[in-house]
């Protein structure tokens, strides 16, 4: 039996999401005929600068400013109809064509306005456990894709079925608004007539993506997974509950697309050279003091999408190490080294301790991993700016050791650095 060709690449977050990934997928998109998509909504902010722009997608796969690359919307994503003709028309915007080359799976679900006041609704009720979701409808949308209630991309194409659905879906959903949260309901028919009028502006990008992927792949066409999040933001490998509700992780590649494991020969895992977290959960290696807000200055970590003031802290590779394993990752991608450009010092979590113990399995539940200690191996930092450096050898001495020094730790090699926001910005091994 012949064997698919391993023409399928992966790009993962391997922390708390916002590594950078993006920029590498619009970097990579040149040589890719294909990116897709796969798993969360427009709760991602993807940032992308070039030609002194920056953009920031949030559906839209950031393949779309390379103009022979086809971008898929595939099943595994939730899509909110307003966020991605919104989307679609910034695109437009910067002269870049969408039709023809952008393409939406008929599977997807939609998130409605009723997901996205229940994720306020509940955040606003909990008290010390609040998630800290970006209130995009996110968790809502595939509570009800997984109790087959949901609503999706090809109901908007059959008005009737759309209403029978959009009714009696929102008909349960006011009872709990109305009992459980005390709020005001939302108009069924002012929704109805909303959402049918999505029919027509959105037929043209409609298809079956599995098998529109599938026969490209059987021409022999390459595809980039673009990943949202990150894997410790995974549902099932994260720190839950502390998560976002879908796959981030190199698997939900495969079911949120349709591409089949077998084609997907290599996992690139975007680093960023610290951590960040946006939302509550546990987090070792946070630095609540003058360091940690140094990062979060330099690094400009504020939210793409909600802008909230991203958490930091010093980079752990007992996270990592658990990451790079899940996703199977072959190859590293490390960003934003510059934001320690000015450091003298630059730590690293080597391994955790707990109750006096020494720890380096990473733990995925938040009550044990919130009483780790971090143990850190100082590193001497380089005092420099690396930002005209394109290749390894234009790296300072320091900067070098630094990297070697995570290859040897995690037994990846680094095969791209990320020296600025720019496309150029970039070293490529
Ligand atoms: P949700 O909205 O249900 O997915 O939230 C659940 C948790 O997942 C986190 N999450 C994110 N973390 C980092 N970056 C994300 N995208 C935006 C960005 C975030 C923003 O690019 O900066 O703008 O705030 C993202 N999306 C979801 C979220 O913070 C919760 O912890
Ligand atoms: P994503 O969700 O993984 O695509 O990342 P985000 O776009 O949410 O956040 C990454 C931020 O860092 C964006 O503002 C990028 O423009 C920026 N960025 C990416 N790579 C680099 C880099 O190497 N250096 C610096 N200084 N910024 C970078
Ligand atoms: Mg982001």
């Amino acid at each position: 039996m012949q064997q698919p060709s391993a023409s399928a690449t992966v790009i993962v977050g391997t922390q708390f999401g916002d590594e950078g990934k993006g920029k590498l997928v619009d970097f990579l998109s040149s040589k890719f005929d294909v990116v897709v998509r796969y798993q969360g909504g427009a709760n991602a902010g993807h940032t992308i600068c070039f030609d002194n722009k920056t953009v920031v997608l949030h559906l839209i796969p950031s393949g779309i400013f390379n103009e022979g690359c086809t971008c898929v919307i595939g099943n595994g994503v939730v899509i909110d109809p307003n966020a991605l003709l919104d989307e679609i028309r910034q695109v437009e915007e910067l002269g870049y064509d969408v039709k023809g080359r952008l393409f939406i799976s008929h599977n997807a679900h939609l998130i409605m306005p009723y997901h996205k006041l229940l994720d306020s609704l509940h955040e606003s009720a909990q008290n010390k456990k609040k998630i800290g979701t970006t209130g995009r409808g996110i968790g809502p949308s595939y509570e009800d894709k997984f109790a087959r209630k949901g609503i999706r991309v090809v109901d908007l194409l059959h008005p009737e079925i759309l209403e029978e659905k959009l009714r009696s879906n929102l008909e349960a959903k006011n009872k709990l608004i109305r009992n459980i949260y005390g709020s005001e309901e939302i108009d069924i028919d002012t929704m109805v007539r909303q959402y049918s009028e999505f029919d027509e502006i959105i037929n043209p990008y409609v298809t079956n993506t599995q098998l529109l992927l599938h026969k490209m792949l059987r021409k022999g066409k390459t595809v980039l997974l673009e990943g949202a999040q990150g894997c410790l933001l995974d549902v099932d490998h994260g720190t839950y509950p502390y998560v976002t509700s879908s796959n981030p992780t190199a698997g939900g590649a495969s079911t949120g697309s349709g591409i089949a494991p077998n084609y997907i020969g290599n996992v690139i895992g975007v680093v960023k050279a610290y951590m960040t977290r946006v939302g509550n959960g546990a987090f070792p290696t946070e630095l609540n003091d003058e360091t940690g807000e140094k990062l979060g200055t330099i690094g400009n970590e504020f939210g793409a999408t909600t802008g909230r003031k991203r958490r930091c802290g010093w980079l752990d590779l007992v996270a990592l190490r658990y990451s790079l394993i899940v996703n199977g990752v072959t190859e590293i991608a490390l960003t934003k080294l510059d934001v320690l450009d000015s450091f003298s010092e630059i730590c690293v979590c080597t391994y955790y301790t707990l109750d006096g113990k020494k720890i380096t399995d990473f733990p995925t539940d938040d009550q044990t991993l919130s009483r780790v200690t971090p143990v850190y191996k100082p590193l001497k930092g380089w005092n420099a700016s690396n930002a005209a450096a394109r290749s390894f050898d234009d790296l300072h001495t320091e900067t070098k050791a630094f990297i070697s020094f995570l290859e040897e730790e995690l037994d990846v090699p680094v095969t791209f650095i990320s020296v600025g926001p720019g496309r150029d910005e970039t070293v490529f091994r």
